[in-house]
């Protein structure tokens, strides 16, 4: 029924900048894991050809010759480098995305995180033990989400009763659902298809089953099934 893709950058454009960012981070993390096993394995010689470095040891001093404290320094500006790259490659990531936003959709990000965009669908999404509501403006309340491919959508994400989650892990969405409270999400989704809707908060023993689907359909199909108020649509599962 569902598929999981190893990169669903293609599925939605929040997908596709949070699966860059993550290739970003995870590069980052590699080759700084690679540095400090390095240290880790290749130290232990170092030091070993100098016994005497035991002898040496003062408080905030690195024993061993002159000059290898140039060496921490290195490694202290690479540690720093590498945040800073983290950091401006998701500043960067996170302005492209809504530029690209802005001219495809004319809305702004802003305009997305209010809830308030014009030709953006706005859904109201309601957790419960265990089930998921999807509530839209024409009234229509379903237990499947139904999205219009190629537009923007709104989640106004509330709880009946408990913390959940609402996320659709494969088009890179995920809003705490909490009582008394409305969360925004969006995303643009890309590619029609069935996703799976899972709780990604543990909020009670019914809590693996909590999962529902999000049927994303061309722009026509979903403005026949909404214009229909919601009847039943049965889509021929594809791939
Ligand atoms: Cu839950």
């Amino acid at each position: 029924m569902f598929h999981y893709p190893f990169d669903p950058s293609q599925f939605s454009e929040t997908a596709r900048v949070w699966w860059n960012l993550f290739g970003f981070y995870l590069t980052v993390a590699i080759l700084l894991g690679i540095a400090v096993y390095a240290a880790l394995v290749l130290i232990p010689f170092i030091y070993s050809r100098s016994r005497k470095a035991v002898d040496e040891i003062k408080p905030g001093v690195v024993p061993g010759e002159r000059g290898r404290n140039a060496y921490l320094a290195v490694i202290v500006v690479l540690i720093l480098a590498s945040f800073l790259a983290v950091f401006v490659e998701s500043y960067i990531s996170v302005n492209e995305l809504a530029s690209l936003i802005e001219e495809e959709y004319g809305v702004t990000i802003e305009q997305l995180q209010a809830g308030e965009a014009d030709g953006a669908l706005v859904v109201e999404v309601r957790g419960f033990q265990w089930g998921w509501t999807f509530k839209y403006p024409n009234g229509i309340e379903s237990d499947v989400l139904y999205l219009p491919a190629g537009r923007p959508v709104i989640f106004k994400v509330t709880s009946d009763d408990v913390f959940h989650a609402f996320s659709i892990p494969d088009l890179r969405v995920k809003v705490d659902a909490i009582p008394g409270q409305v969360n925004m999400g969006w995303t643009v989704p890309q590619t029609p298809g069935t996703y799976r809707i899972q709780c990604y908060e543990l909020c009670g023993v019914g809590h693996a089953e909590m999962i529902s689907k999000a049927v994303v359909l061309p722009p026509e199909l979903f403005d026949f099934w909404y214009e229909s108020l919601g009847e039943e649509l049965v889509v021929e599962e594809g791939g």
